[in-house]
């Protein structure tokens, strides 16, 4: 019975929004196309739909400019609310988390590059990734490059004693191995190993080239942490850009960077709101 009330519910959603679509006019339809190529939910879809529709009521002729300005007033109302931007500097401790192969130790360079460059901080890395052996030596070249020290930390105990060598710095980065978090016993490991307290702030690394259900089965593991902001990385090699909106919204999470490309350290960008919403219509004027 219970079940039938379901399939019935979501038969009558999906008449609903086949009959608000139907709706439409015309002229709107390659604008809702590009939303789709974007990766865009569905839900988010309707509403921007709806919304134009509403918009677009009395008028003559409906052109892809005014419908990017009323799409992106509702995506801006939807995101504005979420921390959007880098590093605070002003704890000192950055953990960088994530699943096997997304970037975490290539944006943590990015991101230290920065620190000194630009903000002239001194820095220090931590690295808790004793599980690949070139995981250790790929740190220990960018750390050589900007002349800043690495500790590593096998175990909780050589992760105390790092943090207390590294005391007198700035900032210190803290780079992990990445695992299959989809098993909640690597969260629990980390968890273990490293700090989550207020002198922390800890960013989720996701690639975009990883599918979103995918994605929101790791960050649902992660919600058992502290983390502050979402890092995205290789948006070069998408070009669609939804998926990144989705996951903000639905999980409540603001964004730190995103980065497009391999350099180090120029590939990465501060996340700004208006650059994000600017980026999700950048595959219009291509
Ligand atoms: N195209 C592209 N490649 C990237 C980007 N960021 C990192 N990569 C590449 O992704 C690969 C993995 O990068 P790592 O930084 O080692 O990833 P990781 O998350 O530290 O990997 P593990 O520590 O093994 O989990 C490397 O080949 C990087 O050059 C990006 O923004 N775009
Ligand atoms: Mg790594």
């Amino acid at each position: 019975m219970r079940k039938e009330i379901a399939d019935l519910k979501s038969l009558m959603q999906s008449m609903h929004k086949k009959t608000t679509q139907a709706q439409y006019p015309d002229e709107l339809f390659p604008f809702i196309e590009y939303l789709r190529q974007q990766e865009l939910n569905e839900e988010l879809i309707t509403t921007i739909g709806d919304e134009l529709f509403m918009h677009f009521k009395e008028a003559t002729e409906i052109n892809f400019s005014q419908c990017k300005m009323v799409t992106k007033n509702l995506l801006r109302k939807r995101l504005e609310s979420l921390p959007i931007g880098g590093l605070s500097y002003e704890r000192k401790y950055i953990n960088v988390l994530g699943p096997t192969g997304v970037g975490k130790t290539t944006t943590i360079a990015k991101m230290a590059a920065r620190a000194v460059l630009e903000k002239k901080k001194k820095i220090g890395f931590i690295t808790t990734d004793t599980y690949r052996i070139a995981a250790i030596e790929q740190l220990k070249t960018y750390a050589g490059l900007l002349q800043a020290p690495v500790e590593i930390a096998y175990n909780a105990t050589d992760f105390e004693q790092a943090i207390q060598r590294l005391s007198h710095l700035d900032l210190v980065f803290i780079d992990t191995a990445g695992r299959n978090y989809k098993e909640v016993k690597y969260v629990d490991d980390l968890q273990r190993l490293i700090k989550f307290d207020d002198q922390a702030e800890s960013y989720l690394v996701l690639a975009m080239t990883t599918k979103e259900k995918d994605m929101a089965n790791i960050i649902d593991q992660f919600n058992q942490l502290p983390i502050e902001k979402f890092i995205f990385t290789k948006i070069d090699e998408t070009n669609s850009i939804g998926t990144m909106l989705n996951l903000m919204i639905k999980y409540n999470k603001g964004l730190a960077y995103y980065t497009n490309g391999q350099e180090v350290p120029e590939d990465i960008e501060e996340a700004d709101l208006e650059a994000v919403l600017n980026l999700f219509f950048q595959g219009e004027e291509k």
